[in-house]
């Protein structure tokens, strides 16, 4: 028996990766002189922020060129575009199926929460209107390693006492799957299928998504 379900907020719950590009996009092309490209932005996805600069600054050449104090300064200009990009978030930004998603599961009374490298991620659930869904919701500060690591998804999963090996986390990020399958538990893909290799069930897209698909795929896996 599914014992909780983590999910990963940015490209899950809903599409926030746009907002992310178009604030690095910005930051690299203003302040480095880089043109990112929407593949180099794949490698963002999941990622901390601060990696996330650091992955630009490698694509551009530039890595080892600033201090700390620079990347901090960077990082900050970069967040504050972001936060004023997704001020213009409402509930009708839920991707498609989430809303049936989590309502099937709240009737269940299984518990929930989010494993998000955002520190943005409870001002997203608010403007979602998830406030009173999902409440609990890791601190990315708390943890000692970002995604691939299982860091998130094991606070996640301690938050609400659901064991590992009956608890099943949705992504769709590969570093996202990843740290879901170094953590143990069932992993959901949402999105291309290469680049989620090793999820235990790979759906398309989030309208793809139901409460009975996953479970069926949680109970074929632990079939006999
Ligand atoms: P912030 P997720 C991740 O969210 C994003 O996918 C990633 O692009 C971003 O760099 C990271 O959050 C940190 O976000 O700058 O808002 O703290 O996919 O783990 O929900
Ligand atoms: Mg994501």
């Amino acid at each position: 028996m599914i014992t909780g379900y983590v999910f990963d907020l940015d490209g899950v719950i809903t599409d926030t990766a746009k907002f992310h590009y178009q604030a690095w996009a910005q930051l690299a092309q203003d302040r480095l002189g880089i043109t990112i490209t929407p593949a180099v932005n794949e490698l963002l996805k999941g990622r901390s922020r601060m990696d996330s600069l650091h992955a630009i600054l490698q694509f551009g050449g530039q890595e080892g060129r600033y201090t700390d104090a620079e990347l901090t300064a960077l990082a900050d200009v970069k967040n504050a575009q972001y936060r004023e990009l997704i001020e213009t978030i409402t509930p009708a930004d839920l991707l498609p199926g989430i809303p049936q998603l989590l309502a099937d599961i709240t009737a269940l009374g299984a518990p929930m929460a989010i494993a998000s490298a955002s520190f943005n991620a409870p001002a997203i659930i608010a403007r979602l209107g998830l406030g009173d869904v999902l409440t609990q919701i890791v601190d990315p500060g708390s943890v000692a390693h970002g995604k691939p690591a299982p860091d998130l998804f094991e606070a996640a999963a301690a938050m609400i006492a659901s064991p590992a090996a009956t608890t099943v986390a949705f992504e769709d990020a590969s570093a996202g799957v990843a740290a879901i399958r170094a953590a143990g538990m069932f992993a959901v893909g949402i999105g291309a299928a290469d680049l989620l290799a090793g999820a235990d069930l790979i759906v398309p897209d989030t309208a793809a998504l139901t409460l009975s698909r996953v479970q069926a795929a949680f109970a074929a896996a632990h079939a006999g």
